[in-house]
């Protein structure tokens, strides 16, 4: 059973690094259990137990398949570029991982994680968020497959009653085509002539963060005074522009998937 004993790769430990500096809002750290099995294999991060019938996908290549009864599953999509792919389970939080041709050399072990009584998902699905106009170069670009449905996105949620003392977090499952700088400087983006302005994230109107690198697991703090509680609430996501095309507006295109809600209790020392 030695593929239980996987390694936890902190995909986004750099990010968090890049971020923080720029950033308003707190981006908190979360660690990927992912690991390298003797075949894909999706379990339950907390009791290792393989989860059947999960769903697991690659929305942008119309992907789709299923775990077997020990958690089991092939991908028989060709990967030749980043591209997002994801696991859903009831019961379960929206998993997402960015992937790409390496990412299957040697099977990968997924561990998803139970949702918390406050936890709110907001959106399953893939957006492409933009104007369908960007650079071959542009980050992963060769995976954009599905059409933009403009330059933001929207949506209205039902919160309830939120423990007063809980850390709120928006957690965004996965994010490609981000061509900022920084995203350029990281070796992300390939556009060497221009850069765009970085996505913006509001909260029922109020800008709460600015994301700057495409990865997984991004965690943005909501402030508290910001959230309504037993009502309905708003997340916008608005695409950053070309910051180097004036003769007309350029958005830039970007895909995202899994939006949820978190909530954590915070520590109290003794
Ligand atoms: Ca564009």
């Amino acid at each position: 059973m030695n593929y239980k004993k996987f390694a936890c790769i902190n995909i986004i430990g750099m990010l968090i690094l890049f971020c923080g500096t720029v950033v308003s809002a707190a981006i908190s750290g979360n660690v990927e259990k992912n690991g390298i099995g003797d075949y894909n294999q999706v379990i339950d991060s907390t009791t290792q137990a393989p989860v059947s019938q999960a769903d697991v996908a690659l929305p942008a290549k119309g992907y789709h398949t299923r775990t077997d009864d020990e958690g089991r599953f092939n991908l028989g999509a060709k990967i030749d570029a980043p591209t997002i792919m994801s696991v859903q389970k009831e019961g379960y939080k929206p998993f997402s991982l960015t992937v790409d041709g390496n990412s299957f050399a040697k099977p990968i072990v997924i561990g998803i994680e139970k949702t918390n009584p406050h936890d709110i998902i907001i959106d399953k699905d893939l957006y492409h968020i933009g104007d369908d106009s960007y650079s071959e170069n542009s980050a992963n670009a060769g995976e954009f497959r599905i059409k933009a449905i403009g330059p933001f996105y929207t949506k209205n949620f039902k919160v309830g009653n939120i423990p007063p003392n809980d850390d709120v977090y928006l957690v965004i499952g996965s994010v490609i085509g981000i061509d900022t700088k920084m995203a350029r400087d990281m070796g992300q983006s390939k556009v060497k002539t221009t850069y765009a302005a970085p996505p913006q994230i509001f909260f029922n109107g109020n800008m709460i963060a600015e994301l700057n690198l495409n990865g997984d697991n991004q965690q943005i703090k909501i402030p508290r005074n910001l959230i309504k509680p037993d009502s309905i609430n708003q997340i916008t996501i608005k695409s950053g522009k070309n910051l180097f095309q004036s003769a007309y507006i350029d958005y830039d295109d970007i895909e995202l998937m899994n939006l949820f809600i978190e909530t954590k209790s915070k520590i109290t020392a003794y």
